[in-house]
């Protein structure tokens, strides 16, 4: 298959794999649902599961070759570098509890580079999208990050990942603290793509968190850089998607933040 025919079936079957993943998060919103701890804290419910199991079969419908690398265990290695990355419910601590914040991320990957990413939040009926090369759209119009010049101006994000809070290393109050004396604020939503998302599309002028999976990242990372903004690691070196701690921002206020993150010693 020509290589732009193909990459038209990537993007169509992202939108086609969230659309219906968004139907069963929205099924499962309205009624009492079943939840299971991953460990003392971390929770992962019977529409995460399905959600997932509904994402793969999609992908798997148009390119049963691909791999995939989902959060809740959907593993299957494929014969290729290309790969689908999934959180099929980013937020589900939100989401159980009802505080409206969540959504699910697919980021496909071929030779070790994201080249397509999309997130969508069912309940606000929002599309953010990008495509490596082409920009970040938010229901199909073009979005990009703000223009904010310093931090002390700054809404900034961040996030507590709720596995192995007892580890130093991914303590973020340290963080937190000393971040909260110098922004004008910072919000603690519960979804990692959605905060990216929300970094690319200027309601956020950064973010930063410990701890994320790829699944968290992978989408949301592509749609800020491709948003005009900028994501690393804390030393401004490359963000890969193991990296223990990203940094998103809108490039303006980025050196002052990996600053002010080296200040912290962990
Ligand atoms: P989740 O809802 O898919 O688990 C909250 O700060 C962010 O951290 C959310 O995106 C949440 O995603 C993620 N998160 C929660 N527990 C995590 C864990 N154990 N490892 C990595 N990310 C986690
Ligand atoms: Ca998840």
């Amino acid at each position: 298959m020509h290589l732009e025919q193909e990459f038209e079936s990537v993007r169509n079957v992202g939108r086609e794999a969230v659309r219906r993943a968004g139907v069963i998060l929205l099924e499962g919103y309205s009624r009492d649902i079943k939840i299971s701890y991953k460990g003392e804290i971390d929770l992962v419910t019977e529409v995460d599961w399905a959600s997932e199991k509904e994402i793969i079969r999609v992908i798997h419908a148009s390119f049963p070759r691909h791999g995939i690398l989902g959060e809740e265990g959907g593993i299957v290695p494929g014969p290729g570098s290309e790969r689908w990355i999934i959180d099929p419910l980013d937020g589900t601590t939100n989401y159980t509890h009802h505080f409206p914040f969540f959504g699910i991320s697919i980021g496909f990957e071929s030779e070790g580079e994201v080249l397509y990413g999309i997130v969508f939040d069912p309940l606000r009926n929002q599309t953010f999208e990008a495509v490596k090369g082409e920009g970040a759209t938010l229901n199909g119009t073009p979005i990009h990050v703000s223009e904010t010049p310093l931090l002390s101006r700054s809404l900034l994000a961040t996030g507590f990942s709720s596995s192995q809070p007892e580890d130093p290393r991914r303590d973020n109050l340290p963080h937190f603290n000393r971040f909260s004396r110098k922004v004008q604020g910072i919000r603690r939503t519960g979804s990692a793509a959605l905060d990216l998302c929300y970094v690319a599309m200027g309601a956020l002028d950064g973010f930063w968190e410990i701890g994320l999976s790829p699944w968290d990242t992978a989408a949301g990372s592509l749609i800020v850089r491709e948003a005009g903004g900028r994501v690393s690691d804390r030393q401004d070196g490359k963000h890969e998607l193991t990296s223990p701690l990203i940094v998103a921002s809108n490039g303006l206020i980025h050196q002052e933040m990996i600053s002010l993150l080296s200040e912290v010693t962990c």
